[in-house]
């Protein structure tokens, strides 16, 4: 029997619901649109913000978009047939999750302000009591969409709370601060930064990027769909599928060349270092922009500004390390200072360190992040031994480099709802998975990511955790992910029947 979910803030009461899903990116409304889909309304989506949308809400910097095309990168059950460019900005994305979570009715599910400050495994009710800023929810299972890029990461760099001026990390944008003729400093040089880059510096003064490590960059071919084309994909959808699985298949053969074979690269190298010269003349300013890394071994980025941007007139590229931040400056440890206005951190997130981690706790009394002290580990990137009725969407080894995500979410959707409906089927009250079975899966991640060159490729990147094992990526073809997550692997759990005497 269900109920009909709390769609109101809970303040001071605990509400019994079925399922509680953490976050409302494209996982969790992913996850909410999945159970909608099949009739089941017992649940609540907790945000901790005021919207749906997770890391497409948050990301608001100039220049912010995907770089994997809009066919591709949605949801295979709400086709868009009217993205305004082959791929989309920021906007258009965020309104796309908008529309969809209206769309499928998830809105009245959602519990906003709902950071969760901690969620607990009660072993003798059988049920994760999740506390959060609005109110308790006792719910039976708990699914954990809290996103890989949700957290910004703060360099610890000397000096940086004593800057007088402005701080902006490129996931938490100020679209109230006027850069207009500022002298702007940008740390980092990995996909925020060649995005926002190019998009601040025509109206900044001056612009200095300091580059730690330079990237791979390949030309973007962006253009937007004629009005023709939308007519055509809405008469015939047919059509957007077909190019949707055209797209899918050619960003899986590049998986051959990081994956299997890196000597495939070369090609996408050459086509990089080609794109670098023609766009810098400066043969210095180039050299500082050529990786010593194999390409792919961090993401590959594309675009057609960033090179220019950099090479302008107003802009500096700082290869110096930064030794402190004063002030009013910043000062590199070849002892230059360059006076500044505002700094914006590019620097990334907390991927391999989540920090939803830290605030589940399991049956014996553990958290995540404890656990995985040593590395995220997990059954088919989805379930921890000690942790009952959780399911973790984007979780360790679903990440990947070279196509959409969306797909990846998709296939992880297919695994939790046969989970959640075999629960049902089988008067489960307790779902866990074998210790055996998460070792056995964390052999199967460092059997397949031997040899690739997110290991091999000789750079450092979020890929790999501090230990230098892959925790983050799927390091094979994604349809295989999706073969191997299309049906729960029923005997690596332990189930409890529901009714089962605890004492
Ligand atoms: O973050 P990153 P991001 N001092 O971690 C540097 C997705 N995304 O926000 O390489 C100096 O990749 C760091 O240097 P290094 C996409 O999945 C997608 O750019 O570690 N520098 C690096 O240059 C992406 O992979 C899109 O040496 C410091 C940069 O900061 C993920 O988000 C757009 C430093 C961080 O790069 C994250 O991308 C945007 C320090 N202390 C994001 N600490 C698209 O779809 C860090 N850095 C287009």
């Amino acid at each position: 029997e269900t109920q009909p979910a709390p769609a109101a803030a809970a303040t001071g009461t605990t509400r019994d619901v079925g399922i509680a899903i953490i976050g409302s990116g494209f996982a969790g409304l992913g996850m909410a649109i999945t159970l909608k889909r099949r009739g089941e309304e017992d649940f609540v989506l907790l945000e901790r913000a005021g919207d749906v949308g997770g890391t497409w809400r948050d990301n608001t910097y100039p220049g912010a978009a995907c770089d994997v095309q809009s066919n591709l990168y949605s949801f295979s059950f709400a086709p868009n047939p009217d993205w305004g460019r082959s791929y989309s900005e920021q906007p258009e994305i965020q309104a796309y999750l908008q529309a969809a979570a209206d769309r499928f009715d998830v809105r009245r599910h959602c519990v906003f302000g709902a950071d969760v400050t901690s969620a607990r495994w009660d072993d003798a009710a059988q049920r994760w009591l999740v506390s959060t800023a609005v109110g308790e929810f006792r719910v039976r299972v708990l699914v954990s969409a809290a996103g890989a890029l949700a957290d910004p990461t703060y360099p610890d760099i000397p000096g940086l709370g004593s800057f007088a001026g402005t701080v902006m990390h490129t996931a938490r944008w100020d679209a109230e601060h006027d850069l207009t003729g500022e002298r702007v400093a940008v740390i980092g040089t990995g996909a925020s930064a060649i995005q926002v880059v190019p998009a601040i510096q025509p109206v900044v003064g001056s612009i200095a990027v300091y580059q730690r490590t330079p990237s791979w960059v390949v030309p973007r071919t962006d253009h937007p769909v004629k009005p023709w084309m939308r007519r055509l994909y809405r008469f015939e959808p047919g059509l957007q599928k077909a190019i949707r699985a055209a797209l899918y298949l050619l960003r899986e053969f590049l998986v051959i060349g990081m994956a299997k074979q890196p000597r495939f690269l070369r090609p996408v190298a050459r086509l990089a270092k080609a794109h670098l010269h023609r766009q810098v003349r400066d043969p210095k300013l180039r050299a500082a922009l050529t990786p010593d890394y194999t390409i792919g071994c961090k993401r590959i980025l594309i675009s057609n500004d960033y090179f220019p941007a950099i090479a302008a007139p107003n802009a500096e590229l700082v290869t110096a390390g930064i030794a402190e931040i004063r002030p009013h400056s910043i000062i590199t440890k070849d002892g230059v200072e360059r006076p500044t206005d505002t700094i914006v951190l590019a620097t990334g997130f907390h991927v391999t360190d989540l920090p939803i981690a830290g605030k589940i706790r399991g049956r014996a009394g553990r958290t995540l992040a404890e656990v995985w002290a040593d590395g995220m580990v997990s059954n088919r990137s989805a379930t921890v031994a000690g942790f009952p009725n959780l399911f973790l969407l984007v979780g360790p080894n679903v990440g990947v480099g070279h196509t959409s995500m969306v797909y990846m979410i998709e296939s992880q959707l297919a695994y939790v709802d046969d989970a959640l409906q075999t629960m049902d089927a089988e008067g489960l009250a307790v779902l866990e998975t074998k210790p055996e079975a998460q070792e056995a899966y964390r052999e199967l991640i460092a059997e397949k990511s031997r040899g690739t060159v997110w290991l091999a490729g000789g750079c450092a990147s979020w890929y790999l955790d501090e230990h230098g094992h892959n925790t983050t990526l799927w390091p094979d073809f994604t349809f295989r992910f999706r073969k191997l997550m299309k049906k729960l692997d029923r005997e690596n759990y332990v189930g409890i029947p529901a009714g089962t005497d605890r004492t």
